[in-house]
């Protein structure tokens, strides 16, 4: 059992009595939207469903005032008209004689699903809740919330299990200005927030919602963005809204349902994989249960389904992640001197001038309508069989693998292999050939969706040969394009025409560019370095070339460490689908064969070790490779350039 599901069915006891358009969307309907929807896909049935306890008064007391718990303790006697002039007071808020039962149930769950997960009893959960909570602060409700559900279970984390760093990812369409207000000036929790703003002009029209705000005194830093791995958190809480969702009437943005997948997917390579999530926004009610369901089959280590559409970043977006690259870099070393402007100040929308997202957006209707078929889709998507297999080029060589993991025993017919070997004259006699009969039977079954994804171990010297017939066994079997994220000496089969295949090497001395599909870099020797790499360039490239199968090969000197090796076929995994074969050489490398099929079963992979600031070679070789492929691979350009000196490439 790994993901629980936390819910208690009286937490939709509490809905709108009085007429109020801002309020209506609100409803009970939204939980129980998304908990069918968890059921007809199965996806309920495979989770560790735990029934919700209301949270102590002593517990909802790490955040709120007392008297403001008995404010809201006493609505549960008020009549319609006390509750509805008692809800004026507050901006966006509805009380109803249940409120108080629902809030302390959606705070208890919250807790409950943190005791799960720093227990160990699973990996990751959760929380189907309402009311929401990160609007809600220390004396007030605000925007739907009541209590802080997440800001107590962050409090909860430090006291009850002495965690020093936690962080708390809220993707809600809206910023939770009630968690920023509350862990303002705590550098022990991070709040990353991601929210419309508008330029103040979107609810809750706040300042403080703005990339300037970092947190103060010893918070500050704490307080919005930052990349990834620096501040390695020991938990990382959720703020799970869907609002952002396609056919949202509060959002009205579009991400689809498996924006949330990949979303999911990415900040499971945090924290050893202890995500707790914390349902908080999200009106479309269909919307809402799909997004819901993508949610939960990633934290149970389903694939990700590709994500669709053109694959270029919005300029009011690039624009954006700018300003808070600014306002962060005095606070992390990573960041620092990484003000190199991505964007021309020309481009900048003068504040005040009429801003394209205000307007209407025409596609909204179509958006919705689009909704339907994908659903039928998501019910199709078939999950294999066997998750992860593993091709061993001698049998019976020291089996640690985890379990789980299947030992690919069978064999390609012996023509086929003998026929693709020809293809290498010499490479492939006796224990190679026998090997080679193997993985080609291991990547049938990945091209074929018998088998979501595997590892083949090559006999000696027999890597760069293997990953030739590989690239050609899946063109030939119809594989649009195949990307190759090639480690150590293996070199571009050289009869590789077409634009089928992007090649990645990371390794040699200088940074080049062949061509678009040819691509060299050095390995970076620094963790900040490598770290800019993998973000900044190969996940870019790969999701930007969307292709059908991801080949990642280590060949000879490939000189990656194992957690390295780990994270790359973690941020792998993603654009795919999670078809993914990881080639190696030799069983000397047992243990990071174990490493790799730990992280393609799904665990998160191990840490990287202590921070070290990429060298200037390294920053100036990312540049370099940023800058000529920017033209074709666009997300390029929302990638966080690489920390280092503003001296602009020759
Ligand atoms: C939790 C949440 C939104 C309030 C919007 C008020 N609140 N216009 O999404
Ligand atoms: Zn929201």
């Amino acid at each position: 059992m790994g993901t629980a599901l936390v819910y208690h069915e009286d937490m939709t006891a509490t809905r709108l009595l009085w007429d109020d358009p801002e309020c209506e969307i609100e409803c009970p309907e939204r939980l129980t939207a998304a908990l069918d929807g968890l059921r007809q896909r199965g996806l309920q049935q495979r989770c560790l469903c735990l029934t919700a306890c209301e949270a102590s008064e002593e517990e909802l007391g790490m955040v709120h005032s007392p008297e403001y718990v008995a404010l809201v303790r006493r609505t549960q006697t008020l009549d319609k008209e006390e509750l509805q002039a008692l809800s004026k007071q507050f901006d966006a808020v509805y009380f109803h004689p249940n409120t108080f039962h629902c809030a302390r149930l959606a705070v208890g769950a919250a807790l409950q699903l943190v005791d799960a997960v720093l227990t160990g009893a699973v990996h990751n959960g959760l929380a189907l809740v309402r009311p929401p909570g990160h609007h809600s602060q220390k004396e007030a409700a605000n925007g739907f919330c009541v209590f802080n559900n997440v800001a107590i279970a962050a409090k909860h984390a430090k006291q009850k299990y002495g965690l020093q760093r936690i962080l708390i990812v809220d993707w809600d369409i809206h910023h939770g200005q009630g968690i920023q207000y509350i862990f303002d000036d705590d550098p022990s929790v991070l709040y990353f927030s991601w929210h419309r703003y508008e330029h103040g002009r979107f609810w809750p029209f706040l300042q403080e919602s703005d990339a300037h705000a970092v947190g103060q005194g010893q918070g500050q830093g704490f307080t919005v963005n930052l990349p990834w791995n620096q501040f390695d958190p020991e938990l990382v809480l959720v703020s799970a809204g869907f609002d952002s969702a396609i056919g949202d009437p509060e959002g009205r943005m579009r991400a689809t349902p498996e924006c949330f997948a990949h979303l999911t997917q990415l900040m499971q390579v945090l924290a050893g994989g202890r995500i707790c999530a914390v349902l908080e926004g999200g009106y479309h009610l269909e919307s809402l249960a799909q997004s819901v369901c993508m949610m939960v089959q990633t934290l149970l280590g389903d694939p990700t389904p590709p994500l669709l559409g053109l694959m270029v970043p919005c300029q009011s977006a690039l624009e954006s992640i700018q300003s808070v690259q600014t306002a962060q870099a005095p606070h992390w070393t990573s960041l620092q001197q990484n003000v190199a402007p991505v964007l021309g100040p020309s481009t900048r929308f003068p504040e005040g001038r009429s801003l394209p997202l205000l307007a209407e957006n025409p596609t909204y209707e179509a958006a919705e309508a689009a909704l339907s078929p994908l659903q039928g889709e998501l019910c199709l998507r078939p999950t294999p069989p066997i998750c992860t297999a593993v091709a061993l080029a001698v049998p019976g060589a020291a089996l640690a693998l985890p379990p789980g993991v299947l030992l690919q025993e069978e064999s390609a017919l012996r023509e086929e292999t003998e026929a693709w070997a020809r293809l290498h004259k010499s490479l492939f006699q006796d224990e190679s050939l026998v090997a080679l009969g193997k993985i080609l039977c291991l990547l049938g079954g990945i091209l074929d969706g018998q088998v979501r994804n595997g590892i083949a171990v090559t006999a000696a010297l027999a890597t760069a040969a293997t990953v030739e017939v590989i690239i050609q066994r899946c063109l030939s079997h119809g594989a649009q394009r195949l990307l190759c994220v090639a480690l150590g000496q293996l070199d571009r089969p050289l009869d590789l025409a077409d634009d089928g295949v992007l090649w990645l090497n990371i390794r040699g001395k200088e940074a080049a560019v062949e061509s678009m599909f040819h691509i060299s870099t050095p390995l970076p020797q620094t963790t900040g370095g490598f770290l800019s790499c993998i973000l900044g360039l190969v996940l870019p490239l790969a999701y930007g070339f969307q292709p059908d199968v991801v080949l990642m090969a280590l060949g000879p000197a490939h000189g990656l460490q194992n957690a390295q090796a780990a994270l790359l076929a973690s941020v792998l995994r993603g654009p795919a689908g999670g078809r993914i074969l990881a080639v190696v050489e030799e069983e000397s490398i047992l243990q990071l064969a174990r490493t790799l099929a730990q992280v393609l079963l799904g665990e998160a992979p191990p840490s990287l070790g202590p921070f070290l600031m990429a060298s200037p070679e390294e920053i100036r070789a990312l540049r370099l490779l940023k800058a000529q492929l920017e033209p074709r691979w666009k997300l390029l350009q929302a990638a966080a350039p690489p920390p280092g000196s503003c001296s602009p490439i020759a």
